[in-house]
């Protein structure tokens, strides 16, 4: 497209949708004509790719996730169509800021974090590495709440993202289905003496699919996601007289819900569950039966991937729709059951092991909970005699009066995988050990990848024009080039040229917290950043003592020479995790004690960013010097903000967990700050159970002065929260093993310190770090899905034969 082109476009949008002229245009409608275009340019792109894969009858993955959050859209968007520049200048001309107009689109935060923000950046490169490939969720009137802080303290606001309208999603009626919850089911004898479900008093509710388009990088590939809103049936419409019932209805898709282990009390969670994947798994099923092949097929043309257990019911969900709607019988269902459908695990943490009361489903999916009873059956019949008994009712899936969604979801599909490497040989050796002594060859790692187009290209483009400059931007279709960039370890200027871009980019965000918060800080101190969910594995309070260990050092000695550095926090705390948001509390008050110490001059300073999202993320990761990746080794499933910081030059400073083994491996133990227990040494404390906190309180006394001052009044208004804290710490034996990595923390931190003034060694770190990130490209993290594990191929591969 030409700049006349383009102008031309929004001047007839505008005047369409506004009655105004484009010199008159307000950034919103300016974004919404943008918008406008460019769903337009890409719909023929998706029209073409969506009858190709139906003429080919090519094999297609539908990657099922309660959440999906891809932040904003617009420029990712113009990136992938590659328009991005020509769009950019045009609007120069007519003295309009694309960032301006960009900022205008409200997050799609319709996830909570990691989980959901890799099912985006996996939608991004499906699309992008022409794979066959569309997601299938939930689309939530409300998304993760938005985070406020009043006086130190989280407070939750809803987050009203539809409020202005959705450019992005077509609505897509004709493709609605119904879902049926709720009423009894009995079985019934037919006259050739087959049993038939029969149902009375369900509650059919309408699924109505939007569809978002998810555009690949400059190859002509749109793929659908699909997320489902809840509305009443037209023909139920009568049944519904009071306001109050309907709201029942409408409420199945209102909110998402913020990750905390008291959701499986929740019969709307579970209403939500069986919603997208009925709704999801009908749609599929309609299309199969399009293409006219025999059953025993399925498996050639459809993979579904269930992401984390949320989604686990496609296992009885989908035997329902071959065995009660489609007359198949159970064995076959069942073999078909298990060909197409695929599970991802992401946490080995206890709390987070998705259960179901039995009376619960009982209750809301009567039809899926006897089919259940029927897995479970066949499941311990079919093993009697292979396995020990203890093994078989260790791993069925009805225990306890619970439904274990993790073991049907095992028992159901052909692959489970794991999100790193330690954290898949966890999930062999203990987690899941029982279902790998039964299904060895089901089990597999999959390392958890980013999209390099939007945590580089987009976020960071200072560092990306270097970048190109230096090695060409091959980088950009092949984020494995970056290695290029090893060439350079030695060259001077090539290493400033980066420092500066860094420079940039901290100044940008010193910026945004200057704006934000009040805090002046300086882009020359060391911008030391930990961002992610609030959980007390993730161990921000071990940084947050480190911080109050250089407090304490500062105010004894003013004149210590060390290397000013800026604290910088993003972090949300689910509404119920009381703990997780007394450690905000704490940090925010530690914070205002720092900041506003003149007697620490300016040598520290502690920033908590509020409402830590997408958007946020793609200021801070650009900025940050150092990253804090420092969960409990064994806890931290992959974790995927330590590849977007090394990615953008960050230097880490880890526990040897979750990927962060695997980047230590990628950039070598001299570029990166490795301390701390090892997951084995964490799980040698659990066998021999002699662990003492208060043992290291009483023999450390720096340790002792930090904590102390969570109860001695020395952080101030944290009287409740600093006992907790404190509690935590020694009461209960410090369940994350605080104290324990302390002192080898500290000591990594005092090297980064030393380190950091030497800005030629600093910058070498840095370059490993960016020149080893391709390593991580969540580009040949779907492929090697799509091999492994879905059978399908791209579509250009598909077209050359
Ligand atoms: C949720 C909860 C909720 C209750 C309190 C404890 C707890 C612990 C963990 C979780 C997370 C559940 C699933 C999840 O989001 N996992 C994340 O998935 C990312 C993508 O694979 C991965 O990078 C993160 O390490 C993993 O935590």
């Amino acid at each position: 497209m030409t700049k006349e082109e383009i102008k031309k476009e929004l001047r007839q949008r505008l005047r369409d949708t506004y009655a105004l002229e484009l010199e008159d245009a307000g950034p919103v409608e300016l974004f919404y004509s943008l918008g406008g275009l460019i769903k337009a340019i890409s719909n023929e792109k998706w029209h073409k790719t969506w009858k190709n894969y139906l003429t080919e009858e090519q094999k297609q993955v539908y990657y099922f996730s309660i959440e999906f959050l891809p932040g904003k859209l617009l420029k990712s968007n113009l990136l992938n169509l590659g328009i991005l520049n020509e769009v950019r200048t045009t609007l120069a001309d007519i003295d309009v800021d694309l960032e301006e107009l960009a900022e205008v689109e409200k997050d799609m935060a319709l996830g909570n974090g990691g989980l959901g923000r890799l099912a985006s950046c996996f939608m991004d490169s499906i699309a992008s590495c022409g794979l066959p490939g569309n997601g299938n969720g939930i689309r939530y009137d409300y998304g993760l709440f938005k985070q406020q802080f009043v006086d130190g303290y989280q407070v939750e606001l809803p987050d009203e993202w539809l409020k202005r309208g959705n450019v992005w999603e077509i609505r897509r009626e004709s493709k609605a289905c119904d879902v049926k919850l709720f009423g009894n089911v009995y079985m019934k004898r037919l006259a050739n003496g087959k049993l038939q479900p029969v149902a009375e008093n369900q509650t059919t509710v309408r699924a109505v699919p939007y569809d978002t388009g998810m555009i690949g990088y400059q190859n002509g590939i749109v793929n659908t996601m699909r997320l489902w809103s809840v509305e009443i049936p037209i023909s139920e419409e009568a049944k519904y007289q009071s306001l109050d019932e309907r709201r029942t209805v409408e409420d199945l898709t209102a909110v998402l819900y913020p990750d905390d282990s008291q959701e499986s009390g929740r019969l709307v969670r579970l209403a939500q569950e069986y919603f997208f994947v009925s709704a999801g798994i009908q749609s599929i099923i309609r299309y199969y039966k399009k293409l006219n092949l025999p059953w025993h097929s399925l498996s050639e043309k459809i993979a579904i991937h269930i992401n984390d257990t949320h989604p686990a019911m496609c296992v009885p969900e989908l035997m329902r729709v071959l065995v009660d709607e489609n007359g198949l019988n159970w064995e076959f269902a069942w073999d078909i059951t298990v060909k197409v459908l695929s599970y991802t695990n992401h946490t080995i943490m206890a709390e987070a092991l998705e259960k179901w009361p039995i009376y619960l489903m009982k209750i809301v999916v009567p039809r899926i909970y006897q089919i259940i009873e029927e897995i479970d059956r066949r499941y311990v019949t079919t093993l009697q005699g292979i396995h020990s008994q203890d093994l078989i009712q260790r791993t069925r899936p009805l225990q306890n009066d619970q439904v274990y969604m993790a073991h049907l979801a095992i028992i159901g599909s052909h692959s489970t995988n794991g999100v790193a490497k330690i954290h898949s040989d966890l999930l062999k050796s203990i987690v899941l050990h029982d279902f790998y002594v039964i299904y060895p060859e089901r089990f597999n790692n999959k390392t958890n990848g980013i999209a390099e187009r939007r945590w580089l290209q987009l976020a960071n483009e200072p560092l990306a024009n270097v970048i190109d400059e230096l090695i060409t931007d091959s980088w950009r279709k092949t984020p494995q080039d970056l290695k290029l960039l090893m060439n350079y370890q030695n060259d001077e200027a090539a290493l400033t040229k980066i420092r500066e871009a860094k420079l940039v980019k901290k100044e940008e965000l010193a910026n945004y917290i200057l704006k934000t918060t009040g805090i002046e800080v300086s882009s020359n101190a060391i911008f030391d950043v930990q961002i992610k969910r609030l959980h007390a594995y993730k161990r921000q309070l071990m940084n947050l003592l480190h911080i109050l260990k250089l407090y304490f050092e500062i105010k004894d000695n003013p004149e210590m020479d060390i290397t000013p550095r800026v604290f910088i926090f993003g972090a949300k705390a689910a509404p119920s995790y009381t703990y997780a948001k007394s450690i905000i509390k704490a940090i925010n008050e530690v914070a205002n004690m720092v900041n506003t110490d003149r007697s620490l001059q300016d040598k520290i300073k502690v920033v908590f960013l509020p409402n830590y999202n997408v958007s946020l993320a793609e200021k801070i990761i650009p900025a940050a010097d150092v990253s804090e990746q420092i969960s409990l080794a064994s806890k931290e499933a992959s974790g995927t903000s330590n590849m977007k910081l090394m990615l953008n030059g960050a230097v880490t400073i880890a526990t040897l967990d979750g990927a962060n083994v695997e980047i230590r491996d990628a950039v070598g133990d001299d570029n990166i700050y490795i301390f701390g227990l090892t997951e084995k040494e964490v799980y040698d404390y659990y066998e021999k159970q002699d662990y003492s906190s208060q043992k290291i309180y009483d023999e450390d006394e720096n340790l002792r002065r930090i904590l102390d001052a969570f109860v001695d009044g020395t952080i101030p208004n944290i009287e409740f929260e600093g006992q907790e804290i404190y509690d935590a710490l020694l009461k209960f034996n410090d369940e994350y093993f605080l104290l324990r990595d302390f002192h080898d923390y500290v000591k990594a931190q005092e090297q980064i310190n030393q380190d950091y003034k030497d800005s030629m060694l600093w910058q070498k770190k840095s370059l490993a770090n960016i020149a080893n990130a391709g390593n991580f490209s969540a580009d040949d993290t779907v492929k090697a899905y799509a091999e492994d594990i879905w059978q399908i191929e791209p579509i250009f591969a598909h077209t050359e034969k």
